[in-house]
C-alpha cells in the first residue's frame, strides 16, 4: 500500500528539456518509464511545470548581446540566461507525451512572473516569493518526498534544496533525473543537496 504521507514530485518533465527541445537535457526523456513505473508507490503525485511568459527575464534574447548559458546580474542575485523555452501554452511546455499525467494530483507551474526565474517548485529564485507548494503537501500531511525529473543541478537541486530547509525529509532519485551539468554545476548540487540533508539515492 503506498505510504500515506510520502508524495513524489516530477519536476519539470517537458518537451524543451528532452531531446529535440529548447534547452535540452541529455537523455531527458530516458527517466519518463521509470518515472511512471514509481507512480503507484505514493499517496501523492505532483508535477511541476516550468510556465514562462514571452519574453521572460531569463531567456538570453531579453538580453542585447548576452547568449544562452551566461550569467547576468538579476536585482535578486545572479542568474543563467537560457535560450528561449517552456513558453506558456507551447509545445516545448507540455509534458513529455509519455508521461503519465492522468496519476497527477497536481500540477504546479512556475516561473510565470515575467521579472523572475523559479528554479524551486517552492520558491522564485529570490528565494522568498512562495509558489504555494508547501502549503498544499502540508495540508495533505505530506512529511516526505521523493523527486525525480529534469534537469537535476537546476530545478531538482533548488526544489530538492528548499524542502529540505522547509523540514521534508527529501530523497533525490538521480537514475530518474539528468543534468545540464554547466561549468561544474552538477557536482556543486550534489554537494549542496548533501549539506542539506537531502538523500541521494
Ligand atoms: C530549468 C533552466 C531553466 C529546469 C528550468 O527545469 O531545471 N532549467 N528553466
Ligand atoms: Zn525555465
Amino acid at each position: 500500500m503506498a505510504d500515506t504521507r510520502h508524495a513524489l514530485i516530477v519536476i519539470d518533465v517537458q518537451n524543451d528539456f528532452c531531446p529535440g527541445g529548447a534547452l535540452a537535457v541529455t537523455e531527458g526523456d530516458q527517466i519518463v518509464p521509470g518515472i511512471n513505473a514509481l507512480m503507484d508507490e505514493f499517496e501523492a503525485v505532483v508535477l511541476t511545470q516550468d510556465w514562462h511568459p514571452d519574453g521572460h527575464s531569463s531567456f538570453a534574447s531579453q538580453h542585447p548581446g548576452k547568449s544562452p548559458m551566461e550569467m547576468t546580474q538579476m536585482p535578486y542575485g545572479p542568474q543563467v540566461l537560457w535560450p528561449d523555452h517552456c513558453v506558456q501554452g507551447s509545445q516545448g511546455a507540455a509534458f513529455h507525451r509519455d508521461l503519465n499525467t492522468d496519476r497527477a494530483d497536481m500540477v504546479i507551474r512556475k516561473g510565470f512572473r515575467r521579472a523572475i526565474d523559479s528554479y524551486s517548485a517552492f520558491f522564485e529564485n529570490d528565494h522568498e516569493t512562495p509558489t504555494g507548494l508547501e502549503g498544499y503537501l502540508r495540508t495533505r500531511g505530506i512529511e516526505r518526498l521523493t523527486m525525480v525529473g529534469l534537469a537535476t543541478d537546476f530545478c531538482v537541486n533548488f526544489s530538492a534544496v528548499d524542502a529540505a530547509r522547509l523540514g521534508f525529509e527529501v530523497t533525490v532519485r538521480q537514475d530518474l533525473c539528468r543534468g545540464i551539468d554547466l561549468d561544474g554545476s552538477l557536482a556543486a548540487a550534489q554537494q549542496g543537496m548533501r549539506d542539506a540533508g537531502v538523500t541521494l539515492a
